[in-house]
């Protein structure tokens, strides 16, 4: 009898480890991006746009701050469900998992992990049903792997904070309603909720983009930007506030790349069955086949990484270095792959009809945010040992 053929996007049937909830969750995203984005995305990278009208749809799936409690009006998944979510989003386009990303772990996580009670009631529930829309000011011009010598500052005046200053590459950045933005104080680096519309507050759109160009990312300016005490996150301090924010959005992009990489060897697969050159298709090529057995096997090794850091995750035990080997392998298994399907559907790979080339000029992006490959390469040099060599 002949064996039932693998799914070769998922060979090792890594969905069977996971529990009926997290698979419907990936079902239900998967479906979302199947018939709402998957039309749509390639349209959306060519004219720059981000399809902001796909926002109430994943509002109301729970695919926003998925993580945190029902009480605040989110969903209370688990870790490995809001890495499922990065993962289908992703598959669709790393700009809405983008928005999901810095919405969720940027700027509704700080809100509930560092806020007050008064700020989580009062911007949860709303961020949830994406009724505001949020973004994480952290980066600067001068350079953003070094966020320890940021410049932009708050001074107590009275009962206000006045901020001073500037953010680069923001995601969301025009879109948002409200910033979580960080700034060096007397009393180390805090975190801040601004309103977008408080005097002083300006973003500005950065065009001419070649990467992530159905995503929303703009530069930040702050000139005498006034906001009252009950807008800074209370109970953190220091450079740990965003980089405990950091930690949880490079989790969910340890899962995102995965999609991306399937988007692009599912299409892959099925152009080479179709595509005949020297009288054959040209999946009867050795050459071919082993490029493609050499994606399965990365997007594999990917899929387990993610996997065991998700029930790390959900244990309590995840560790940012474990983090930083994941975000950076996943990554260079993503952008790696886009490129070669790229190269495999020959000319037709240069034009968004397919989708290789999108993925990887978005993975352009995701290799270098939220900390780039360097930085979690010398993250895990540094656990290995013991030397800080920033
Ligand atoms: P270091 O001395 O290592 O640490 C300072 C304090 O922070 C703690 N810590 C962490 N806490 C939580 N999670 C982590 N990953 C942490 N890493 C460090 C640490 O324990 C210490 O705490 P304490 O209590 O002792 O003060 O700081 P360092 O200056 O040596 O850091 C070095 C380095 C390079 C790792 C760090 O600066 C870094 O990660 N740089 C990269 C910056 C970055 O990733 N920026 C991302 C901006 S946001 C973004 O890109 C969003 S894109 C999203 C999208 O569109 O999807
Ligand atoms: P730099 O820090 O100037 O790095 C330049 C190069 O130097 C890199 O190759 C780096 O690896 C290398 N390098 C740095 N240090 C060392 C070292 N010690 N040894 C060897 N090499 C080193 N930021 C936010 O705060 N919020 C956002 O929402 C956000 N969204 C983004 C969206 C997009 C599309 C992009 C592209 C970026 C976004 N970022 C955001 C910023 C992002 O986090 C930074 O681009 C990233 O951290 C790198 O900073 P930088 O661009 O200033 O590069």
């Amino acid at each position: 009898m002949a064996a039932a053929r693998l799914n070769p996007l998922d060979l090792y049937d890594i969905r069977s480890l996971l529990t009926d909830e997290e698979r419907m969750v990936q079902d239900t995203v998967g479906r979302f991006v199947d018939e709402k984005v998957l039309p749509i995305i390639g349209d959306c990278f060519d004219q720059a746009r981000f399809p902001k009208e796909l926002v109430p749809e994943i509002a109301g799936l729970g695919l926003l701050g998925a993580t945190i409690p029902e009480k605040y009006g989110c969903a209370g998944m688990n870790g490995v469900s809001y890495g499922l979510i990065c993962q289908e989003l992703e598959r669709g386009d790393s700009g809405l998992r983008s928005f999901a990303s810095v919405q969720s772990s940027l700027v509704m996580y700080p809100i509930y992990a560092y806020g007050s009670e008064e700020q989580k009631m009062e911007y949860l529930p709303k961020m949830a049903a994406g009724e505001l829309i949020g973004c994480f000011g952290l980066t600067e011009p001068h350079g953003g792997s070094d966020p320890a010598n940021m410049k932009t500052h708050a001074k107590k005046d009275g009962g206000d904070w006045v901020i001073n200053g500037a953010k680069m590459w923001i995601t969301n950045g025009n879109l948002a309603d409200v910033a979580v933005v960080w700034a060096q104080t007397g009393d180390g680096i805090q975190g801040f909720i601004v309103p977008t519309r408080t005097p002083g507050f300006a973003a500005q759109e950065v065009h001419k983009k070649m990467s992530l160009r159905a995503s929303v990312t703009s530069a930040l300016f702050l000139d005498n930007v006034r906001v009252p005490d009950a807008n800074r996150l209370p109970n953190v301090k220091g450079l740990k506030g965003p980089l405990g924010c950091l930690t949880q959005a490079r989790y969910g992009i340890t899962w995102g790349p995965i999609g991306a990489a399937q988007a692009c060897l599912k299409e892959v697969i099925d152009y080479t069955q179709e595509r005949v050159l020297f009288g054959r298709p040209l999946a009867a090529n050795q050459a071919i086949q082993l490029k493609l057995a050499d994606m399965a096997r990365r997007i594999t090794t990917a899929q387990l990484l993610s996997l065991q850091l998700g029930r790390l995750k959900d244990a309590g035990t995840m560790q940012p270095t474990q983090v930083s080997l994941a975000k950076w392998n996943n990554c260079r298994m993503a952008i790696d792959i886009a490129r070669e399907c790229r190269d495999i559907l020959g000319g037709a790979g240069i034009t968004t009809e397919h989708s290789a080339i999108r993925h990887g000029l978005n993975l352009e992006s995701v290799i270098t945010y939220e900390g780039t490959e360097t930085v979690h390469q010398l993250v895990v040099g540094r656990e290995l040992t013991g030397i800080n060599a920033f």
